[in-house]
């Protein structure tokens, strides 16, 4: 048995709101994520078995990040994805430094390979194709104060994220 994993921020309840409004003014540009599954994306590891997953743990045990801020400016469409996503143009180093780090890890324990770098973004809609219109957005600035290891299932209900191991950022 393998598990579909990602090292991901999660978006924290108290931030949903804006996100949850954005969803609300670019209705039908697709199938909205819901909210319980708001995050960013660090690195997507794609199917890893259980003796991978301990190996991975260990590696990570000590993950450390300092706590940090996003700021998200841009509604983008990534046609071959189908995803429209609100998307940050700048990052503090830290995390695109643990971004990076986590990727080359997955790839060179023979996990997922990633194509691109690391880009910061939550993705709002699925099964999009239309670009958005170009509305100019209020920038949103996101805290972020922890790191998942997710475990993403297939339910009837939809797909459903699960924090396998969670690390706290740090001051
Ligand atoms: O769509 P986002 O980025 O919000 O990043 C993808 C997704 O979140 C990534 O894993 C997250 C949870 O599903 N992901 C999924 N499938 C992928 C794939 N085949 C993938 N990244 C690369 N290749």
């Amino acid at each position: 048995m393998a598990n579909r994993l990602f090292f991901a921020i999660p978006i924290p309840r108290s931030q949903h709101f804006p996100l949850l409004r954005l969803q609300t003014q670019f209705e039908g540009m697709g199938k909205p994520v819901r909210a319980n599954n708001f995050h960013i994306t660090l690195a997507f590891l794609g199917n890893v078995n259980a003796s991978s997953q301990q190996q991975l743990l260990t590696r990570w045990q000590s993950l450390a990040l300092p706590k940090g801020q996003l700021q998200f400016n841009q509604l983008q469409l990534w046609p071959k994805a189908q995803v429209l996503a609100l998307t940050a143009n700048t990052c503090p180093a830290p995390l695109y430094q643990l971004a990076g780090a986590l990727q080359r890890d997955a790839q060179q324990h023979g996990l997922h390979h990633s194509h691109h770098g690391f880009r910061p973004h939550i993705t709002l809609f699925r099964h999009a194709g239309q670009p958005p219109p170009a509305t100019a957005l209020a920038p949103l600035t996101v805290d972020y104060q922890e790191v998942q290891l997710m475990l993403s299932e297939h339910t009837p209900d939809g797909v459903i994220y699960q924090p396998i191991k969670r690390w706290y950022c740090h001051d």
